[in-house]
């Protein structure tokens, strides 16, 4: 039984709050049956093949800038050839204080992470002792990047599929650590601040309680992480991924927290695959506290995953209309795309 047969007003339209961003969701369960007339797009015929010699990611290639990759045989990481920020001293405003034409400097260092050399693979179908190596260099990083004293930021992003404009199926991700916090984790960092200094306790430890407790939203979990469809998710299959101990950032991870997050990553990935039986496109990130030199107590570390697909592997959600100009809305329920992705198989083709 659905737990929306049991709570009647979750099968009204509401709004959902997300307290990480202070933000809300609209949330209109009685629309799923709506037919679909609109663009489906066809996924793309899986990769096969281990060496792509015109991949620019691929070991021994010559890459667009002209350099050359060495033949890497684990995590290959490397400077960004197209970085959307450059190093240097921070330069003064540019122009005078201004209320409505405001711009700033802003330096920082653009990344490559290739976590493995064959160009086939994604993270749910590599080994977890080599998503292991992954998680360690985006610890490296971290602290590396971090450490720099015009760093304020490492921000460690995945674009997976050509749907959410990837420009290449070689498994990578990108690094991009900024002098300033950028704008979704300073949301996050004001927000938790907020409940840290209200409540004299983390949001995301907390809220991590309240969802162990009722367990509706919950997809898996190993002894050091969660993986579940938040409450507020915007995304249909939106997951969240929290630590169950007090972890601020990579720089905190000991090397069983790196074992358990390749662990619970591998078999996330593998249950999105396994739930339109396609290679699953998403956006996926991490969420830290800042390296400006404060301590931020009130800090969790965490994972989004934001995968565009609606209802099939063609039928995508676009975030237009109403949703650009008023606020997100999603039909099916968190706790029914938690329900479906709980119920599916761990294991590959599953
Ligand atoms: P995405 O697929 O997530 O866009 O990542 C590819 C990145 O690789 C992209 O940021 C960089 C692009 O700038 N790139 C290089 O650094 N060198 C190249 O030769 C091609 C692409
Ligand atoms: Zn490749």
């Amino acid at each position: 039984m659905s737990s929306e047969t049991t709570q009647p007003n979750r099968n009204r339209p509401h709004r959902r709050y997300n307290p990480l961003r202070r933000s809300w969701v609209l949330v209109s369960p009685q629309r799923t049956a709506r037919p679909w007339q609109g663009e489906t797009t066809k996924p793309a015929a899986p990769q096969r093949i281990a060496y792509d010699p015109s991949c620019y990611l691929c070991p021994g290639n010559k890459r667009s800038g002209g350099q050359v990759n060495p033949q890497y045989d684990g995590v290959f990481v490397f400077d960004n050839d197209f970085a959307a920020l450059m190093p240097g001293e921070p330069e003064s405003l540019v122009g005078e204080p201004d209320d409505l034409l405001r711009a700033e400097a802003e330096t920082g260092i653009c990344r490559v992470v290739c976590f493995h050399p064959d160009h086939s693979l994604t993270l749910s179908q590599m080994q977890p002792a080599d998503i292991v190596k992954v998680v360690e260099v985006w610890q490296q990083e971290t602290v590396e990047l971090g450490s720099r004293p015009e760093i304020s930021y490492v921000q460690i992003f995945e674009n997976r599929g050509a749907m959410m404009g990837s420009s290449n199926p070689h498994p990578h991700c990108q690094i991009w650590a900024s002098g300033h916090v950028p704008d979704e984790p300073l949301a996050e960092t004001l927000a938790q601040r907020e409940y840290f200094l209200k409540h004299g306790t983390t949001l995301l430890d907390d809220y991590l309680k309240r969802e162990q407790q009722s367990g509706e939203r919950i997809v898996c979990e190993n002894a050091h992480f969660v993986a579940l469809v938040p409450f507020w998710a915007v995304w249909p299959f939106e997951t969240l991924v929290l630590p169950k101990s007090r972890l601020g950032s990579f720089a905190d991870f000991t090397p069983e927290h790196s074992a358990a997050l390749a662990d619970i990553l591998k078999r996330l990935t593998t249950r999105y695959d396994n739930l339109f039986q396609v290679s699953f496109p998403y956006t996926m990130g991490f969420h830290q506290r800042p390296t400006d030199g404060e301590s931020y107590p009130e800090w969790t570390f965490h994972a989004h995953f934001y995968p565009p697909l609606l209802r099939s592997a063609e039928v995508k959600k676009f975030m237009v209309g109403f949703e650009m100009l008023g606020m997100p809305q999603r039909d099916i329920t968190p706790e029914s795309a938690a329900e479906r992705l709980r119920g599916l198989s761990e294991v590959a083709g599953g």
